[in-house]
This record gives structure tokens, C-alpha cells and sequence, in this order.
């Protein structure tokens, strides 16, 4: 039990909300090894959306609205992380959620789908294939899945899957707290914040755009521009870390 005055209560409390979605079997132990490399870069970020990270939210969400067939793809870290704020999005966007998970079972699959739906996320089920050209388990997809999207929203993505869907021509939006990762430079947009934080902004972003702003917002996009930015938050942190 975390004493609600411990000053890194938040992050303390979510670690041990995953450790618990470890045990149940949501989270892969690897999960657990990612979120830790996850807080490392919130903490050289300060732990807030930076200026940057917000801009990107709100191109994310131009995207995502100018779509066809918006997918939102979600791992078992994401799950365990934000199911309320992927039910919200999915309202905002009319996009397809799909499971998607690397260290894939069927157990994992339909806990990560049951706890998805038990927040009142629409989960797209049925036969799915191996229809995206990875090596891996995060090949498998539905025909009206990950293949079928325009837009697709890859929050913790890996970078093999994050490649194969820039070369299908998807665009794909990662939220990824490294912006130094395969995925955030292969990503079409990358939203360089906390996943609890950057599914809201986009969400916000989504219920008060105009369409001439997504337009525009589209038109300028340039991902090397947020993954400088992102690096640049960092080290300015890191140099003025003991004044
Ligand atoms: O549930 P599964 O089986 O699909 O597995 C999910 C993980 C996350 C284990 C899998 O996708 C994986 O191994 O991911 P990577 O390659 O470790 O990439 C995860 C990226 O997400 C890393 O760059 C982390 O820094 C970043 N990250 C971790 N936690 C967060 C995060 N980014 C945003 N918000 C977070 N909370």
C-alpha cells in the first residue's frame, strides 16, 4: 500500500496497478520492462505534456479524424494503462480498436479484449491473419484490422510492426515516451508523452478542431521537428538538472 502523501505516489501507484496486471496476466513481464524504461524517459521529461507533445496530440487527432478506417491498436500495457481513456477516444474518432500483442497467447488476447470491453471499449473480434509482414506474433491482424486502416494509432509499438506499416502506406501515429526509438523515428507522427496523458489530448484535441485547422495541422506535419523537440526538453533538463 502507497501512503497517498509519498511524493512519487502517482508513479508508485501506477507501477504497482501494473505488477498487478502482471500477476493477472494483462501485462507481460516484459511489459513491466518496458514501463520502467518508459518512467526513465517521463522523468528526463519532467513528467507533464510539453508543449510539443500537445502539438503533435492535436495533428494526431486531425489525422485520425480525416480518416477512412482509423484503427487504434492496443497492447497489453496500454490496456492496463488507459481503458477508460481508449473508450473515450474511440467515441471521439469512430476508430476500430483492435488487440494487438507481441508476446501473444489466446489467454493474453481475450484478457487484454475482456478488460477492454469491461471499460466500455468496442473490441474488434473474430478469425484473424497473419496479414502484416513481421517475423513476429504482431503480424496477426483481422481483415478490418491493422491491414484495412488508413490511419492507425500504435501506442508502445515495436519498431519491426512500426516499419512494416509505414511500408504498407498507413500512416501511423506512435505514442512513445523514447524518441530515440526505431518506432518513434520510423512513425508517421510520434506523440512523445505518457500514454495516459497523450490519449486524453488527442481526444480533447478531436472534440474542438476545425477542419481548416486539421487541414493545416496536416499539411506541416514533420515528425524529425517533434522527436528534436522531445530531445531537446530532455536536455535542457538534464543541463540544468542541479541549479
Ligand atoms: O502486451 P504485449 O505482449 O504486446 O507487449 C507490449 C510491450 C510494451 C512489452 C512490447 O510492445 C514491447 O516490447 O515494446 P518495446 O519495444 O519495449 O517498446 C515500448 C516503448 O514504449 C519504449 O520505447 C518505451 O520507452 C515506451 N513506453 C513505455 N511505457 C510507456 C511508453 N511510452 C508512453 N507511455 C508509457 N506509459
Amino acid at each position: 500500500m502507497i501512503p497517498p502523501d509519498h511524493p512519487r505516489y502517482r508513479s508508485l501507484e501506477v507501477r504497482e496497478r501494473m505488477a498487478w496486471f502482471a500477476r493477472e496476466g494483462v501485462v507481460s513481464p516484459e511489459g513491466l520492462a518496458a514501463h520502467g524504461r518508459g518512467e526513465a524517459f517521463d522523468y528526463l521529461l519532467g513528467e507533464r505534456s510539453t508543449e510539443s507533445a500537445l502539438l503533435a496530440a492535436r495533428t494526431a487527432a486531425a489525422l485520425l479524424l480525416s480518416a477512412r478506417h482509423p484503427v487504434i491498436s492496443v497492447n497489453g500495457n496500454t490496456a492496463a494503462l488507459a481503458g477508460r481513456e481508449i473508450r473515450d477516444l474511440q467515441k471521439a474518432t469512430r476508430a476500430v480498436v483492435e488487440v494487438n500483442l507481441f508476446h501473444r497467447t489466446p489467454e493474453r488476447l481475450d484478457k487484454v479484449t475482456r478488460l477492454l470491453e469491461g471499460h466500455g471499449v468496442a473490441v474488434l473480434e473474430g478469425e484473424e491473419e497473419r496479414l502484416i509482414p513481421v517475423s513476429h506474433d504482431r503480424g496477426w491482424s483481422h481483415r478490418d484490422g491493422a491491414v484495412a486502416a488508413d490511419v492507425i494509432l500504435v501506442p508502445l509499438e515495436d519498431g519491426d510492426r512500426a516499419e512494416a506499416l509505414v511500408t504498407l502506406g498507413k500512416k501511423v501515429i506512435a505514442i512513445d515516451l523514447n524518441p530515440l526509438s526505431r518506432t518513434a523515428r520510423a512513425a508517421t507522427l510520434t506523440i512523445v508523452d505518457e500514454v495516459t496523458r497523450a490519449i486524453p489530448a488527442i481526444t480533447r484535441a478531436a472534440g474542438n478542431l476545425s477542419r481548416g485547422e486539421g487541414e493545416k495541422l496536416i499539411s506541416q506535419l514533420n515528425n524529425s521537428y517533434f522527436l528534436q523537440a522531445a530531445l531537446d526538453e530532455m536536455a535542457a533538463r538534464l543541463t540544468h538538472a542541479l541549479d
